[in-house]
């Protein structure tokens, strides 16, 4: 069935502009945190940004994502315990030298106390497959692809709510599925930490590479 494209907006060339220019400056104020302070957060805020995060183009439109919102104190500990468990071996024995040497200037360790302190956690989940009520499954097309634009969505619509956000990959995150109790055609994609930031939160001093090193015309 097709419709009109009733919501499309044009704007002139001198709004698109400025609309572009202040866009990419409010998103160029993002930065990663891994300070978060314990302030609460209203759950309205987070519902509209995973709406947003819900426009995501996908495809077939299957619409291939789950989020589990994590506001229990008991809850967030068993995820801070298995990704902890995880982190330690990651810093001890299996990350090579290299990758070690990558995440040095961040300064990042194995503790990872924000999983208990940040308001919000939410595990995103890719569904490989989908599954009806008769428990047949429904083929999904590029699910790894469309969770990731849903979650740049995410990420840009809490940034612009005015929360602070961390991108958070314990490896394996197998975990989340027994503590969240997903079922196994759901993948752990990501957890996001999502609050306000502490007063006096630091960050790594890093340099976004200029539109010349990541950009070609032909
Ligand atoms: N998951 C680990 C290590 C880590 C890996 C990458 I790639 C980063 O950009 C940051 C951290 C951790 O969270 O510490």
């Amino acid at each position: 069935m097709m419709g009109p494209l009733s919501a499309y907006q044009e704007y002139t060339l001198d709004d698109m502009m400025l609309r572009g220019a202040e866009f990419y400056s409010d998103m160029n104020r993002r930065r990663t945190v891994r300070d978060f302070s314990d302030r609460s957060v209203p759950r309205e805020i987070i519902e509209n940004c995973l709406r947003a995060a819900g426009t995501a183009p996908s495809g077939a439109n299957m619409q291939p994502w789950h989020f589990v919102v994590i506001t229990e104190a008991e809850t967030k500990k068993n995820i801070r315990v298995e990704a902890e468990k995880e982190e330690r071996d990651f810093y001890d024995h299996k990350a090579p030298q290299e990758w070690l040497d990558a995440l040095a200037p961040l300064g990042t360790d194995a503790n990872k106390p924000f999983l208990e302190e940040a308001p919000y956690l939410i595990a995103v989940f890719a569904k490989s497959y989908g599954a009806l009520p008769d428990g047949r499954r429904v083929k999904h097309y590029y699910a790894q692809e469309s969770v990731g634009i849903a979650v740049g969505l995410l990420i840009a619509a809490l940034h612009h709510a005015g929360l602070a956000i961390l991108t958070h990959t314990p490896s394996p995150m197998n975990f989340l599925n027994a503590i969240l109790e997903r079922p196994k055609n759901e993948r752990p994609f990501l957890l996001l930490v999502v609050g306000f930031p502490k007063p006096d939160a630091m960050i790594p001093l890093i340099e976004r590479y200029d539109l010349d090193q990541y950009v070609t015309y032909k």
